[in-house]
């Protein structure tokens, strides 16, 4: 019978599939501690009282006071002058917000040592916070005042996005193991092993060779899982402390209250534009909180939203202020897409503003502002090196495949019927991963090839790639191949899987390996073969001289052997620049008139990602970001009330279901990078960057005629009723 899961397919989802994979909560043994987290139930506020004697049955116990001596985690110091604000592990004297650790319990049992922790006796009078500065940075360029005193139009356009949770299928977990060698192993649900072990090292005060970190099976992470957690230090910390092994899973609840969210940010714009439509000048405030601490990547979203304005069109004068300042809340981090999303929407919000403003039709405004394929690579006004797309194309595709003149008659005649529909477009520019990547590829005794990427895999499907992109290079059936990832143990640099790296700098730091690898092979074989290397080629299985001997890739590996030696390339690559993918979206949706209900038509949508390797990953990749980008644009969305979280669970937070999800239209309209030798540009974050602009230009759309000018996302059903009935009724919104 023929194998339902095809491994053609991608080698991780048969375990995945069958429920074979192993997360870092499979692995704990029967002999490890559970660790509980006593978290503050209020916040901001002072710690009146702790006493846990009360917790004696406890087999340790960590306070603020356990952890004198510690190292600080790092926070990633992207902007010049930022004020870094990092976890403090346990809350000493204060807690930030509710939900930060205050103690850690620790007992055999999983329950016992939650019961423990319910009867520690915890008191916090609550103080308004301050909120400190963090970031302030300005881009500055052109004569801003000329371009607004010289514009035909001004429109302006205010976005505030709610904070969402990066959510994931598998909550955090942590596991670590004293080994007898002294060495601590670490189990991390996590998409950057290397940054761990760094900063556990550096917490701890540890050389980082006495730490290896392992991601087994990594149920989804989408930047939540990127930066070290007071969790993940308390465990390594308590495996320390007792010698003995100590895992943590988070609840579902403690995901929603203690791992960090994304967005959240504010942004607001003014768009000069002159009597042809030209945009020629952008003036815009880019506003984060960034919650109650700083993990490594605080500052990414306000410095890429920031940074990516104004996108993919030219605009020589710009006046862009980015700030964020601590608060509430849980810690405000990269959440998929990072600040792309955030600079999207507000440059194509004001977009959709001009062409309401002045008639021209919303695809040729953008046809006229687009910043051509043969004028890049260029410098944008904030200083980025844009390097190859083609904008005017990406547009003309859309209006071919997605037919709007057809979307456009559509909805007039829905409107014409008495019914609520919009239309509206996206076109955005997106930079994909900076820095290096390591590879490792090495020819096993058996004859078999072993491959570990930096990148991580996380259900990206990272280790089919691979072996897909060696296979192609070595002439071997993929399944010759054996990939791994995600382990410090196996190399000692690497990245990991963020900010749609993997291909562009992890699938090159591979190719690069394996041209390496593979002179180092030929120069065997030839040698082995009695010839010169310029004369032995690749052949399927291995090499061939140019007099017609053969050589298997077995009987390389035993000569080698034979010698004493290891065929093995380490290599570390570092990108030149960032490779930028791009793409357009059109999106319809329709809004029942009674509730407000929005229903979204099909999305259509070409995309840039340039060279494609995997089309099968690139389109789950795809359409992944897009049913995240559906869920932030129509329904997700964490809610406090008074410091405290009211949507702490699935009942409370809505995340999209398959259902959810309208009919996907994919065109694949490829422009390669000119930032590395594959050409390859990232996908994992599109969806979630061009959709929720798309889709606010259409729910805007749908209500302008009704009036109504400006709503936030997520546009759920009560607040289009709202804001239709405020409007109705002369309200103000
Ligand atoms: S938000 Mo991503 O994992 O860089």
């Amino acid at each position: 019978m023929p194998d339902p899961i095809a491994p053609e397919t991608r080698r991780e989802d048969a375990p995945l599939l069958r429920g074979a994979g192993r997360f870092v909560d499979d692995l704990g043994g029967p002999e490890a501690l559970f660790l509980h987290v006593l978290r503050a139930d209020a916040g901001p506020g002072r710690i009146v009282s702790l006493d846990v004697s009360a917790a004696s049955g406890a087999t340790l116990i960590l306070t603020a006071a356990d952890l004198e001596g510690l190292g600080r985690a790092g926070v990633n110091p992207l902007v010049p002058g930022m004020v870094p604000h990092p976890s403090p592990i346990l809350a000493a004297g204060r807690v930030a917000a509710a939900g930060e650790p205050v103690a850690a319990i620790l007992h055999p049992d999983r329950e016992r040592a939650a019961d423990l922790a319910e009867a520690i006796v915890l008191e916090i009078e609550e103080e308004a916070g301050e909120g400190a500065d963090a970031l302030s940075f300005d881009y500055a360029a052109g004569d801003v005042d000329a371009a607004f005193a010289a514009a035909v139009h001004v429109v302006s356009a205010r976005i505030a996005h709610p904070r969402v949770s990066p959510f994931t299928l598998e909550p955090r977990a942590a596991l670590a193991v004293p080994q007898a060698n002294g060495e601590l192993r670490v189990w991390l649900s996590t998409q950057t092993p290397h940054r761990a072990r760094d900063d556990l090292a550096r917490i701890l005060g540890l050389s980082p060779d006495r730490l290896r970190v392992i991601a087994p099976d990594v149920g989804g992470a989408f930047g939540g899982k990127a930066s070290i957690y007071p969790e993940d230090v308390l465990v390594a910390l308590a495996a320390l402390r007792t010698g003995r092994a100590v895992r943590w899973t988070a609840r579902r609840s403690e995901d929603f209250l203690a791992a960090s969210h994304g967005r959240g940010g504010t942004l607001s714009g003014r768009l000069a534009v002159d009597a042809e439509g030209r945009f020629i000048g952008l003036c815009a405030d880019v506003d984060f909180p960034l919650g109650s601490w700083m993990p490594f990547s605080a500052a990414v979203p306000t410095r890429n939203a920031a940074r990516i304005l104004p996108g993919p069109y030219g605009i020589a004068a710009i006046d862009i202020k980015a700030r964020a300042r601590m608060g509430g809340g849980a810690a405000m981090n990269i959440y998929r897409g990072a600040g792309r999303p955030e600079a999207a929407m507000l440059m194509e919000r004001l977009v959709e503003e001009v062409a309401a403003a002045t008639g021209i039709d919303a695809l040729d405004l953008r046809r006229r502002n687009a910043i051509p394929r043969a004028a890049l690579p260029a410098r944008t006004p904030t200083g980025e090196w844009l390097d190859a797309s083609d904008f005017p194309g990406l547009l003309d595709r859309l209006d071919a495949t997605a037919d709007l003149a057809a979307l456009r008659a559509a909805r007039d005649a829905a409107r014409a019927d008495g019914r609520i529909a919009g239309l509206g477009l996206a076109l955005y520019a997106e930079p994909c991963g900076a820095g290096f990547e390591t590879a490792r590829i090495a020819l096993r005794p058996d004859g078999r090839i072993a491959a570990v990427t930096g990148s991580t895999a996380q259900g990206q499907g990272r280790l089919s790639a691979t072996a897909r992109l060696l296979a192609g290079r070595l002439h071997l059936a993929p399944d010759a191949i054996e990939v791994r990832a995600g382990d410090t143990g196996l190399l000692p640099e690497a990245i990991g899987a963020l900010a749609s790296r993997s291909t562009a700098i992890g699938a090159t730091a591979m190719a690069e390996a394996c041209d390496l690898f593979l002179g180092l092979a030929r120069a065997r074989a030839a040698e082995a073969l009695q010839c010169g290397p310029d004369e032995v080629g690749l052949a399927p299985g291995g090499f061939v001289s140019s007099a017609g001997a053969g050589l298997s890739w077995s009987g390389l590996a035993a000569a080698a052997t034979e010698r004493g030696e290891t065929l093995e390339i380490d290599h570390r690559y570092t990108a030149p620049a960032e490779a930028w993918a791009s793409g357009a979206v059109a999106a319809t949706v329709e809004i029942d008139v009674e509730t407000g209900m929005p229903t979204l038509g099909p999305i259509h949508w070409v995309d840039d990602a340039g060279r494609v390797l995997n089309p099968r990953l690139v389109e789950g990749q795809l359409v992944g970001g897009l049913a995240q980008g559906v869920g932030e644009a129509l329904m997700e969305r964490i809610v406090y009330e008074g410091g405290q979280l009211l949507t702490g669970s699935l009942m409370d937070y809505q995340v999209p279901r398959a259902s959810d999800i309208p009919p996907v239209r994919l065109t694949s309209a490829p422009v390669p990078s000119a930032a590395n030798a594959l050409g390859a540009k990232g996908v994992g974050e599109a969806g979630n960057i061009g959709v929720p602009a798309a889709i606010a230009n259409a729910i805007h759309d749908a209500l302008r005629p009704l009036g109504v000018t400006r709503i936030d996302p997520p546009f759920t059903a009560a607040r289009i009723w709202e804001a239709i009935h405020d409007v109705s009724t002369g309200g103000e919104r």
